[in-house]
């Protein structure tokens, strides 16, 4: 039998999983990879080939994160696999499934000065979900058998939930590439082993406590943390949220559209003084998904000390993020909410059910709570801080900078967009002023781990993953040109549109506490930069539209998204000094309106 039997059949236990996303990054140690998956049929027209591991790896974070898919990575010995860390990280915090594949050398020659080799065994450390040693000799059948398991187990357990990143290293002998007119073969009998999702609802002794709990519990929050969209939880909270008045609060990664979730958190926690704030405060708070983008909220939650806090979670480490956690309820959130659905809920918003002036809050930009206002509410808090917003951002006099500029651009964005938020401004922004309404878009970003070192590669994978959704990645300047390779491998992205914001520098840390404040600012934490997008755009092909005021944005945006533009940067220059003061300026008007 072919000593690279085991290998090949790497492909074809894939394709029986039904895996249909591979990227691969060149090289020679892993051609048996590589020509598994290049001559398999399965993988005909699926197989995409990227020469920079980091980009890579984003891609395919990207790829599966629209796909909900599991996605393979292929790369050579070395440090190739190392380049494949940072986006293993972030697939490890956001449970984006990932099979990474890193070819070696076999295990006698690790550490004999030989080339490209380095300590490949359990690569990624704690960040992958699991890590396994492909064997290097796999002649006797009983190491086929295990090889063949070891790829099922490795395969299940990326998928199973909370979905992650597994790393197989395979050890490969030379000689490793095929003699001419011999065949790269698969054998269909492979060794193939499935694991089905699990399917957990909560026992009738559990929903009947939790009822109970719930009835007895007085002011109920509902705080939702980034995850996928998903219409059954949509509709679950839809019910809980508008019929019972519950608030269910919900940053802009939440994926939460359909609800009528309070938004703007970010804006009136940040204003609010301790005593209003404190009628906001839970008794019971319940949670779901993973991180919040808003200091403010995270802030505001470790300080209200709830004397109950449970977390949704069907299975997986539970983290305890607001200090208070008392309860891990181990069912999906969606199921959560169907099966409590038909509770009583007497008190749960704290102010009396179904107070029409939730809705109706009649707020002003100046006094936007009012000194005779009925108690605070989530909700009550949450018109206010929109009026608040529209009457900021309609003052007239406004110098051309990057808030407006963001809020302006994401009121163009197309229906039905993929929206990437970059860190950190990016996300931040959008967290703030909010998606248009009505126009399903959902939103990705790399919260993880908020790096900004593969926000171009993740948008990219959207865009190849989802060639008829438009994919709109919004970004800084910084995080643009350091992941300039996203756009580096032959695949045509015409769905793809960059929104660059370029203040010259990492805007960011003229904008927040401790970094403004220090003389090192420019040179040290901002980190001027002079680069433009111009010549990237040449370079790949990537329609280029420079704006430098109001009237140039608001003439090029229509332009930018429209379907026939093929793949475009939109580059939004401003002053980060005039940013800074706008920012401020807003700052100032929230505590002027809230406090
Ligand atoms: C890999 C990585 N390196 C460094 C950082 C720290 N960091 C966070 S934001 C930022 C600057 C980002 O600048 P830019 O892309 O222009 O966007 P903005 O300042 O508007 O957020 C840096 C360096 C990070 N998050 N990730």
């Amino acid at each position: 039998m072919n000593p690279l039997q085991a290998v090949f059949n790497i492909a074809e236990i894939c394709a029986q999983h039904g895996i249909t996303d591979v990227i691969l990054s060149p090289g020679s140690r892993s051609a048996p990879l590589t020509l598994a998956f290049a001559r398999h049929p399965a993988y005909q027209g699926r197989l995409r080939v990227v020469p920079d591991e980091r980009t890579a790896a984003f891609i395919g974070l990207g790829l599966a994160q629209a796909t909900r898919r599991l996605v393979v990575l292929v790369c050579t010995s070395g440090t190739a696999g190392l380049n494949y860390a940072p986006a293993v990280a972030e697939a490890f915090f956001q449970q984006i499934p990932l099979l990474v594949l890193t070819a070696d050398r076999p295990p006698e020659w690790v550490d004999q000065l030989d080339g490209q080799t380095i300590r490949q065994r359990d690569l990624y450390g704690a960040h992958a979900k699991g890590t396994f040693d492909f064997p290097a000799d796999t002649s006797h059948p009983d190491a086929k058998w295990h090889a063949e398991r070891l790829l099922n187990e490795a395969i299940n357990l990326a998928q199973a939930g909370p979905a992650g990143p597994v790393h197989v290293n395979v050890p490969l002998r030379e000689p490793f590439y095929p003699k001419a007119g011999e065949e790269v073969s698969y054998e269909q009998s492979v060794k193939i082993i499935r694991e089905n999702p699990a399917h957990t609802v909560l026992p009738p002794a559990e929903i009947l406590d939790l009822r109970q709990q719930l009835r007895a519990a007085g002011r109920v929050l509902v705080v939702a943390g980034q995850q996928a969209a998903s219409a059954s939880l949509t509709t679950a909270l839809y019910e809980l949220a508008e019929a019972h008045q519950v608030p269910v609060v919900a940053d802009v990664i939440t994926n939460l559209g359909g609800v009528p979730a309070v938004r703007r958190q970010d804006i009136f926690l940040a204003g609010l003084s301790k005593e209003d704030k404190a009628a906001l405060k839970p008794d019971l708070l319940i949670t779901f998904g993973q991180s919040l983008i808003s200091k403010s909220l995270k802030i505001f939650l470790r300080d209200a000390a709830p004397a109950q806090h449970w977390h949704l979670q069907a299975a997986g480490e539970v983290a305890d993020t607001f200090r208070s956690l008392t309860r891990i309820v181990r069912v999906a959130p969606a199921t959560f909410f169907q099966q409590l659905a038909v509770f009583e809920i007497k008190d749960c918003n704290g102010s009396g059910v179904s107070d029409p002036s939730f809705s109706t809050a009649a707020a002003t930009a100046s006094n936007p709570i009012g000194s005779t206002a009925p108690a605070l509410t989530w909700q009550r808090a949450d018109a206010a801080a929109a009026s608040f917003l529209a009457g900021f951002f309609a003052a007239t006099d406004q110098p051309f900078n990057e808030f407006s500029a963001f809020r302006r651009a994401l009121a163009g964005l197309p229906k039905g967009t993929a929206l990437h938020l970059a860190n950190s401004m990016a996300v931040r922004y959008a967290n703030i002023i909010g998606l248009p309404e009505g126009r399903q878009i959902d939103v990705f970003a790399n919260r993880g781990t908020s790096g900004i070192d593969g926000c171009n590669s993740t948008a990219v994978g959207a865009a190849l993953a989802q060639p008829e959704r438009p994919v709109v990645l919004l970004t800084g300047d910084v995080a643009f040109f350091y992941d300039r390779n996203a756009f580096w491998h032959n695949y045509p992205t015409p769905n793809l549109r960059v929104v660059l914001f370029n203040n010259h520098g990492g805007g960011i840390f003229r904008l927040i506490d401790g970094p403004r404040q220090q003389p090192e600012l420019a040179e040290f934490f901002e980190t001027t930069q002079a680069l433009t997008a111009e010549n990237l755009c040449r370079d790949f092909s990537l329609r280029y539209l420079p704006v430098t005021s109001f009237a140039e944005l608001e003439a090029a945006l229509p332009v930018f998204f429209a379907a026939e533009s093929g793949a475009a940067v939109l580059e939004i220059f401003t002053d980060s000094k005039t940013n800074a003061a706008f920012f401020e300026a807003y700052r100032a008007a929230v505590k002027a309106a809230f406090s």
